[in-house]
């Protein structure tokens, strides 16, 4: 009998091994849950937030302590960009792994066709390739459709022509027409007896606008974003019809989560990439009630609270579903942090002593370093030390980083991209040697030099930049700093280093010119 008992077990072990073995074989195949399974991917990617303004980068007027948890347990980098001052071209260089300016890449208007080419490998298309579920949820602003746009019909193409599954989008920004929701192409609400249309040249439909109509506002604007009222707040455009369709800013927080959780729960079985990509804190500034009054600093500094809340959110629904531990998490920002942007909703008068760049100089719209450092956290639970970084790294290679990790080929139209998977995730304090920044005009960073090209003799400022409090870094003659003695760029050393200013500028030239 102790025989016969011994060989069962015997026989039950071999059992258990080969099963868990084919387990794992197929699983690796499949991508079903398990250890093997190549970890989901959330890019948080917020608005105008500045390398100053979350609590673990030394924010004052505010607190954010889901995002500090995700810092203090992960990796949390001092010398991330995003790889442009503004947003459509930070958007672009994620997506595509190419500079901005190589597709004169510029902040587009809200009726834009389409800016990247539907034929090239995007970072979501890669994942694809491997076995992602990709979806983005939030903002867009890289254009829709060809020429003009029928918001009436499906829109093609769009997001999911470059490589999303799913897409839950605001069309260009908050403050821009139309003012509606689009998922996977279609105007969400839309009405065909109230057709939805939009001039960015003249007046069309019977909305109020508010240089007629200041009194109707939430809060007053500029002359730019005085055109056709919704919701109480005038924009940059005309619309007319779509009535339904109408979005309530306030409810942003609200809208994207529950898309996002069920982009999550319709597609855990096989590894997703999302890109929640915040509205806010763009202008106009308006975080639900549940944030009011929650900071120091008015509007600006409750939508970070409201950022806050949705990590907070998206973490606990991660920690419910159980996929906390295969989901790997990067949160950055599009771009550096701009106060007036041209609505009255008091960011400069409640400042205090928060400062949204941090010990650097300039913002959002500035070649200087706060127009594209920005905060960058990388967290993966279980999986990565804790630890800072001061890796150079930008965001034009999340294409090429995270395809070395998945195992994937990129085509060679991808041109700008390098692979810096280890530094991204900590495991290396080596990012980039040398690096180019966008804002109107290119800076070259090689370390911690910094060349910033002349702005051309023969163009001009844009206006909103000249009018306002910003300093855009933009000077007809060239700049050399160093940053590890001059974190604030203050000190030019380009007449008393002329042989490295042409070094750098030759190096610019050849990189432009780079096909
Ligand atoms: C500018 C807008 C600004 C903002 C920006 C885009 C004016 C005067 N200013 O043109 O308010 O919308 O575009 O911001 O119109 S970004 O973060 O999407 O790049
Ligand atoms: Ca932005």
């Amino acid at each position: 009998m102790k025989k016969t008992y011994k060989i069962l077990i015997a026989l039950m072990l071999v059992f258990v091994a080969c099963n868990s073995e084919n387990n794992a074989t197929r699983s690796s195949k499949s991508h079903s849950k398990n250890e093997n399974k190549a970890p989901n991917i959330i890019l948080f990617y917020v608005d105008d937030l500045g390398y100053g303004d979350i609590g673990c980068y030394g924010a004052v007027g505010v607190q954010t302590p889901h995002i500090d948890h995700l810092a203090n347990h992960g990796v949390k980098h001092t010398d991330a960009h995003s790889a442009a001052a503004t947003c459509t071209p930070s958007r672009y260089s994620v997506l595509t792994g190419n500079y901005a300016f190589r597709n004169k890449a510029a902040i587009l208007p809200g009726d834009a066709p389409l800016l990247i080419d539907t034929s090239l490998v995007t970072l979501p298309k890669m994942l694809k390739q491997t076995g992602y579920t990709t979806g983005i949820v939030g903002k867009w602003h890289l254009g829709l459709g060809k020429g003009t746009v029928d918001w009436n019909s499906k829109i093609i193409p769009g997001p999911n022509d470059v490589g999303f599954d799913y897409s839950f989008l605001l069309p260009a920004t908050g403050d821009r027409v139309p003012t509606v929701f689009i998922e996977d192409g279609v105007v969400v609400h839309s009405d065909t007896l109230d057709p939805l249309q939009v001039s960015y040249k003249e007046r069309i439909g019977n909305r109020p606008v508010g240089y007629e109509h200041p009194e109707l506002l939430k809060q007053r604007a500029d002359a730019q974003h005085s055109k056709t009222i919704v919701n109480g707040i005038s924009r940059i455009g005309y619309m007319q019809g779509g009535s339904a369709a109408e979005w309530i800013d306030e409810d942003f927080p609200y809208v994207f989560n529950q898309k996002a959780k069920t982009f999550i729960d319709n597609n855990n079985e096989h590894p997703f990439f999302l890109m929640y990509s915040f509205h806010d804190i763009h202008v106009p500034r308006l975080p639900h009630d549940d944030f009011k009054g929650k900071s120091t600093m008015g509007p600006r500094g409750d939508a970070i609270v409201q950022v806050d809340f949705v990590i907070g959110e998206m973490i606990h629904h991660l920690e419910q579903r159980g996929l906390l531990e295969s989901t790997l998490i990067i949160f950055t920002s599009d771009n550096g942090p701009v106060l007036n942007d041209g609505y009255m909703d008091k960011a400069e008068a409640l400042l205090g002593k928060h400062n949204p760049s941090g010990p650097f100089r300039g913002g959002k719209y500035s070649i200087y370093e706060a127009g594209t450092r920005v905060p960058t956290i990388v967290y993966w639970k279980g999986k990565l030390k804790p630890i800072e970084s001061n890796a150079m790294l930008n965001q034009v290679d999340l294409i090429a980083s995270i395809a070395a990790f998945v195992g994937q080929d990129l085509p060679d139209h991808v041109l700008d991209s390098e692979n810096h998977w280890k530094a991204w995730t900590g495991q290396s304090n080596t990012g980039r040697t040398t690096m180019i920044e966008e804002g109107f005009t290119l800076a070259y960073r090689h370390g911690n030099w910094k060349y910033i090209a002349p702005f051309p003799k023969d163009k001009s400022i844009p206006h909103w930049i000249a009018d306002k409090n910003i300093e855009s870094g933009l000077m007809k003659t060239p700049q050399l700093y160093h940053l590890e003695k001059d974190i604030s760029e203050r000190h030019n050393l380009a007449n008393q280093m002329p042989e490295l200013v042409s070094t750098y500028q030759n190096a610019l030239t050849q990189l432009k010119s780079k096909q």
